[in-house]
């Protein structure tokens, strides 16, 4: 609570102070599904708060900035310049990228923890139909490849920043952005453990000419769409979270209970059965990624059958845990680019993890749920709440006091642990 408490600001909390000073997005309902447990009340500010940054297209953007803070990261808001933009708010200035949708799973989970306070507030009621716009964005604008999955139009916007996923398609990308490219990070963060700036170069050139289209997804010519496996996995759950929401409100949860199945069936394109994950692939030429990561992993999470006998093997297997690691690496231990220090392409994040002891739950593992969860304690504890970790040594990498650490701790803690959206709730 002490690394929440240090990195409250007035609406909202930081990812961490120095590093990343602005509200982000997914960051937010990882927060908020921790802080509901200390205070239902803040975690819906948090949420609130970025909900109020939505575009009128229906877009969460991945960063609400602050802007007395704008020096210190880039690229911020004098790069985005979105109040320019008609779609985007005139209140707020906000990147014009968005990350992975799993606000309506913290909607819930924040409402689950106090429903009287939450009723009080309105807060399904005022929520709701903002979710259902941001899904509705993802579905109109960004299903690249007509065929039911969300693309991403940046490697910032999965989350993931500098997978190997995202290798083949950014290797045609130029790095020639016309802005200098400024490492702030490199000041909080080693240059080990942060992207090279050759990925940099690419990050702002792409980032520059979405932004320079508008940011508005109908750039025919676009060198940038990949599906990725965990956007739409987030996707679908959020889309059951929003049917306990509706039913909650007294409306039809039908619709979203079928597009958490469209979506679920359409993942069967990003199987890869020779890995025994998924994996995301390029939405103009259909091509799987030959990479098993963590994001791969996360289908797991779904309450269907998506080949998860083979998910659990292959995550309590020698490329994932089986080899010693301590919680999921990002990468397969025994792919040749694994790096046990640098950012996604090797190290264990505590979010994932978390992620995966939730799935574990949902498909009868409680062993190896209670097995990441207590991994997880120890290690956030040992590193002062890292970001990201060694998976061997438990090294702590990037930066400290890191929220969704602390959050996701106080989570796994708590006497309710956070459940996927389709658990009932003790004593139904
Ligand atoms: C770019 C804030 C964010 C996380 C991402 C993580 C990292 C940003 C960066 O930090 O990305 O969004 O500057 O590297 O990869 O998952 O949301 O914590």
């Amino acid at each position: 609570m002490r690394v929440l408490g240090s990195n409250w600001r007035t609406s909202h909390t930081v990812p961490a102070s120095g590093l990343y000073p602005h509200q982000w997005s997914w960051d937010s309902a990882f927060i908020a599904m921790g802080l509901r447990h200390v205070s239902p009340r803040r975690a819906g500010r948090e949420l609130d708060a970025l909900l109020a940054a939505q575009w009128d297209d229906g877009r969460i953007p991945q960063i609400v900035f602050d802007p007395r803070r704008d020096d210190d990261y880039a690229p911020g808001a004098g790069f985005w310049r979105s109040p320019a933009i008609a779609a985007a708010p005139d209140a707020v200035e906000t990147a014009g990228l968005v990350q992975p949708p799993n606000h309506a799973w913290a909607v819930w989970a924040v409402h689950e923890a106090d429903p009287a306070e939450s009723n009080r507030r309105r807060f399904l009621e005022r929520a709701y139909p903002r979710l259902v716009a941001w899904h509705e964005y993802l579905r109109a604008r960004r299903d690249r490849g007509g065929r039911g999955l969300v693309s991403i139009v940046h490697p910032w916007e999965s989350g993931t920043d500098n997978s190997p996923l995202w290798d083949e398609a950014m290797a045609a990308v130029p790095d020639g952005p016309r802005m200098p490219v400024a490492r702030r990070d490199l000041a909080h963060a080693g240059v080990g453990e942060r992207p090279s700036d050759l990925d940099y170069g690419r990050y702002f050139w792409l980032a520059e000419r979405y932004r320079d289209h508008d940011c508005d997804d109908r750039d025919e010519e676009y060198p940038f769409l990949l599906e990725d496996p965990m956007m739409n996995t987030l996707l679908a759950i959020s889309e059951l979270a929003l049917a306990r929401i509706a039913d909650a409100l007294g409306l039809p949860d039908a619709p979203h209970l079928l597009r958490a199945g469209e979506i679920a069936g359409a993942l069967e394109a990003l199987w890869e059965p020779s890995l025994g994950v998924y994996s995301a692939a390029d939405a103009r030429t259909r091509d799987r990624v030959q990479a098993a990561t963590v994001n791969g992993l996360m289908p797991l999470l779904l309450p269907y059958d998506l080949h998860s006998d083979i998910l659990l093997a292959t995550l309590t297997g020698p490329r994932f845990l089986g080899s010693g690691a301590l919680l999921v690496p990002s990468l397969d231990t025994t792919d040749p680019g694994f790096d046990p220090s640098q950012y996604w392409r090797g190290p264990a994040w505590f979010n994932t993890s978390w992620l995966l002891a939730v799935a574990a739950q949902e498909h009868g593992r409680p062993d190896l749920a209670n097995l990441l969860r207590t991994a997880m304690v120890s290690l956030a504890m040992d590193g002062e709440f890292p970001e990201y970790i060694n998976p061997f040594t438990g090294r702590a990498h990037g930066t400290q006091r890191f929220s969704w650490t602390a959050a996701l701790v106080i989570d796994v803690l708590s006497d309710t642990p956070t459940t996927s959206p389709t658990s009932p709730r003790p004593g139904q």
